[in-house]
């Protein structure tokens, strides 16, 4: 019971840090194929504010720019666009993964290499930023990109 109540309020007084509530820690960056310019990152943020939060771009020092893709079947086709803005809905969570919602990094200045870890600071659109360190993993499967 003891360890119980240590536990809730290392939570508690930890919860600020993470950024209006905002809890991405399971984001990840997938390795480069040869050749690729571009980038992707996936993984679940999770809203545990009361406020809808919209996810609109965010920063890495590796590439020039990281929008937020969606996928979307046109005339039998998958192709991805780009999003305005992805919204978390108050206590609820959006899972970024290949063929659906997924971070774009545009131009990457190397390549990603499965092992290494790079921070990316998420955007949304009421100003808030959140950090989180991302580890590069291998391609579990084929898609498209
Ligand atoms: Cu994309």
């Amino acid at each position: 019971m003891r360890y119980c109540l240590s536990l809730l309020f290392a939570l508690v007084f930890a919860f600020p840090v993470l950024g209006q509530g905002i809890v991405a820690d399971s984001l990840w960056l997938r390795e480069s194929i040869p050749g690729q310019p571009n980038g992707a990152g996936f993984g679940t943020i999770e809203n545990h504010s009361s406020n809808d939060m919209v996810l609109v771009s965010a920063q890495i020092d590796i590439a020039g720019e990281v929008q937020v893709h969606e996928h979307v079947h046109e005339n039998g086709q998958m192709r991805m666009q780009r999003m305005e803005g992805l919204t978390i809905n108050a206590g609820s969570s959006v899972m970024l993964r290949p063929g659906g919602y997924h971070l774009m990094l545009l131009g990457l200045q190397q390549p990603l290499v499965s092992g290494d870890t790079h921070r990316v600071t998420l955007l949304f659109s009421d100003g808030t930023q959140v950090e989180v360190e991302t580890e590069v993993k291998p391609l579990v499967r084929q898609h498209q990109h």
